[in-house]
């Protein structure tokens, strides 16, 4: 009777232990990486997704923000598992998933619903799908922004002006030859490189969405902006297999919503930052101007039947009548 008492008792403190030590056991620590600063539309998208893990995991999960601004090294990190998480631009994605270079095409969408919409529905869903066969799991699709022309000195009033300046581009196949139909050599490089090649001369010019150019004060490195917009840039989650597929359906479910409130918050400062942007580089020094879209599209247009080779006329039709 003691002795079953004593064991009773045993147990129970067994317990109480066990317990006490799994409420007070130390979170999981991850890592996110995002380029640009901690302010931009990248950083509030990883902090976003930081936060969400860790308050719907009542802390078990501490999710650790990192700049790193070369976004291949980041997707690579993440299939190798030195990182679990990396939040960024599809400009090199197309490197690990040829699929996803479809939405680089040039003039492929209208405007910001259209390309979310696209995204967010069966095309971009099914593409987001084939990073599993690349080592990655594609979480989301976020956003960077419609692209448009920076110049450190070059006056450029219509497409014909910018023949022979070299532009930086990012690793992008598509992005090169459309630029190159349009009599422009492209430059590619990691993101990390590109304010040194400004600054250096070594290439004349740059795009990027208004998010990226207002969070990297490249008003500094850069007199003009061309308002282009001659291409989408998506934004990606990826997320590391291994650590992934190992949760359970409830812990999978928590990082999984914590992707869709991290997209919800990244194009949510998109959107400020497309209303605020313009007159804020304005009010930096930067000259904005606005250019005729439709002769930036004619010069881009050499490049087109390879893309319908390349993705489908089908495909890019279907992208292009999307409702
Ligand atoms: O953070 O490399 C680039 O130009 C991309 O726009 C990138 O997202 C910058």
């Amino acid at each position: 009777m003691l002795f079953k008492s004593l064991y009773g008792g045993l147990l129970v403190a067994i317990g109480v232990l066990a317990f006490g030590v799994q409420a007070n056991a130390d979170p999981v620590t991850l890592t996110i990486s995002h380029s640009s600063p901690v302010t931009s539309h990248w950083g509030v998208a990883a902090t976003t997704f930081a936060k969400t893990v860790e308050e719907k995991s009542g802390g078990r999960y501490k999710v650790m923000v990192q700049r790193l601004d070369n976004e291949r090294e980041g997707m690579e990190s993440v299939q190798l598992g030195s990182q679990e998480f990396a939040y960024g631009s599809t400009g090199p994605a197309g490197n690990f998933v040829p699929e996803v270079r479809v939405f680089d095409i040039p003039f492929l969408f209208t405007d910001y619903a259209h390309a979310r919409g696209v995204l967010d529905g069966e095309i971009g869903q099914s593409v987001l799908a084939k990073f599993e066969g690349a080592g990655m799991i594609g979480m989301a699709f976020g956003e960077n922004g419609f692209r448009h022309l920076t110049t450190t000195n070059r006056v450029v009033g219509q497409p014909a002006d910018a023949k022979g300046l070299k532009i930086r581009t990012m690793e992008n196949k598509v992005h090169m030859a459309a630029w190159s139909a349009a009599g422009i050599l492209p430059t590619p490089m990691a993101f990390s490189e590109l304010p040194t090649a400004l600054q250096q001369g070594v290439v004349d010019g740059q795009e990027n969405p208004i998010p990226i150019i207002l969070a990297n004060n490249f008003d500094q490195l850069q007199k003009h902006l061309y308002l282009t917009g001659h291409v989408y840039s998506p934004g990606l989650l990826v997320g590391n297999p291994d650590f992934l597929n190992g949760l359970s359906p409830e812990d999978r479910a928590i990082f999984d919503a914590a992707a869709l409130e991290a997209v919800k918050a990244n194009r949510a400062k998109v959107e400020e930052d497309e209303k605020n942007g313009i007159a804020e580089l304005k009010s930096r020094g930067m000259d904005v101007q606005e250019v005729d879209r439709t002769e930036f599209l004619a010069a881009m247009a050499g490049a087109m039947p390879d893309f319908e080779s390349q993705f489908g006329a089908e495909l890019i039709q279907k992208i292009r009548d999307w409702k």
